[in-house]
This record gives C-alpha cells, structure tokens and sequence, in this order.
C-alpha cells in the first residue's frame, strides 16, 4: 500500500448546466477508491480564457487523500470526465467537465502524460483563489506561496457563485 498523499484538484465546467456538473463530479471524488475528499472550495464563475468564444466557466477544487499513485489518480479523474460525456475536442475548448490534477504532494512529475504542479496553476486566478480556500498556507513545490500568487492575479473578473 502507497503512502497517503494529499492531492488537490481542480474542477471547471462550461456545459451542459455547469453547476450540476460541477456537484456530479464532486459526488464523484468523493466515491474515489483509496481516496478521501478532505475538503471542497467555494464555486466560482469566471471568463474562459484560451481565445476560443464559448460561455464563462464554473471552476471549484478538492483536497483529497489518496493513497492512489499520481498517473492511477489521474486515470480516474479521466474516467469520471467521460462519466459526464466529456467530448475531447479543441485544446481549451468548451467541456462538460475538466479535471485537473493541480498538486500531488509535494512532487514534480513531468511526463508526457502527468505534469504536476499542473501548468496553468502559477497564473489563473479560477485555479488560485479555489486553492486559497482549501489551504491558504500551501506553498508549492518551487517554493512559491499561494497567497503571493494570489496578490498577483486579477480578483476583478472572478466572482463567487456558491
Ligand atoms: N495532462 C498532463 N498533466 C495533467 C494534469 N496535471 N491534470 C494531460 C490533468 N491532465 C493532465 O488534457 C490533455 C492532456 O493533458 C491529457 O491527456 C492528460 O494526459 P485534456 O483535459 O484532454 O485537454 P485540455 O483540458 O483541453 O488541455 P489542458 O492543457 O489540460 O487545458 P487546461 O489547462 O485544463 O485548460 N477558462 C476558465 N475560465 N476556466 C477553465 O477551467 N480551462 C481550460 C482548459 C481553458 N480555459 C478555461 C478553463
Ligand atoms: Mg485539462
């Protein structure tokens, strides 16, 4: 059996009634095997960014236990993405639900398959404020505080849903 670890991942949804998918998917994580949700966000509501025209988003993330390894991890969230009819189409296009593996411990995995600290996590702000709710002391494994991160990133096109 692996060591626990404590895993954040982040959840966002812009299709396909957003907020049902957003509570289906947290139902979810919940039900992960070897798994404990420790910890849920705030729901947030904010503009899609990648350039492509499509609706705002909703974007919320976990805390969880899990004495699941990084990459058995990260086939489970894409299992729970394709439970909710995730169409993979264009890179950053419109999804009925995207999970992301944001932490996993304090480990830098860099493959093909799993990078981890997940790339987006320094600078979007629909990553950043969910992570201050669940841990606002976290620093992250290149040694940058989550609040600094914070107090650099817009807070005015990001609003609190639920
Ligand atoms: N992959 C690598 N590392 C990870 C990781 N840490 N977590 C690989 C999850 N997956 C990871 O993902 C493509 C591949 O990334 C997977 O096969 C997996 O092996 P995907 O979910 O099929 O494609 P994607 O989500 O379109 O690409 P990507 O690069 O993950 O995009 P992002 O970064 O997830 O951005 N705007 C707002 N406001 N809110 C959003 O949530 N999301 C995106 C997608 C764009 N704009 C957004 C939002
Ligand atoms: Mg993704």
């Amino acid at each position: 059996m692996n060591k626990p670890v404590i895993a954040y991942i982040g959840l966002g949804s812009n299709l396909s009634h957003p907020l049902t998918q957003l509570k289906l998917a947290l139902k979810a994580l919940a039900e992960l095997p070897n798994s404990q949700l420790l910890k849920t966000s705030a729901i947030y509501q904010t503009p899609a960014i990648g350039g492509l025209i499509q609706p705002d988003y909703l974007n919320a993330a976990v805390k969880l236990q899990t004495t699941l390894s990084a990459v058995a991890l990260l086939r489970q969230l894409q299992l729970i993405e394709q439970q909710q009819g995730r169409i993979r189409g264009e890179k950053w296009g419109p999804r009925t639900l995207d999970l992301d593996l944001l932490l996993y411990g304090e480990q830098s995995i860099f493959t093909q398959e799993l990078m981890v600290p997940h790339p987006g996590i320094m600078t979007r702000n629909f990553v950043i404020f969910p992570l201050v709710d669940l841990e606002p002391g976290l620093t992250l494994p290149s040694g940058e505080s989550l609040l600094a991160l914070k107090a650099q990133c817009s807070s005015l096109s990001i609003k609190t849903i639920a």
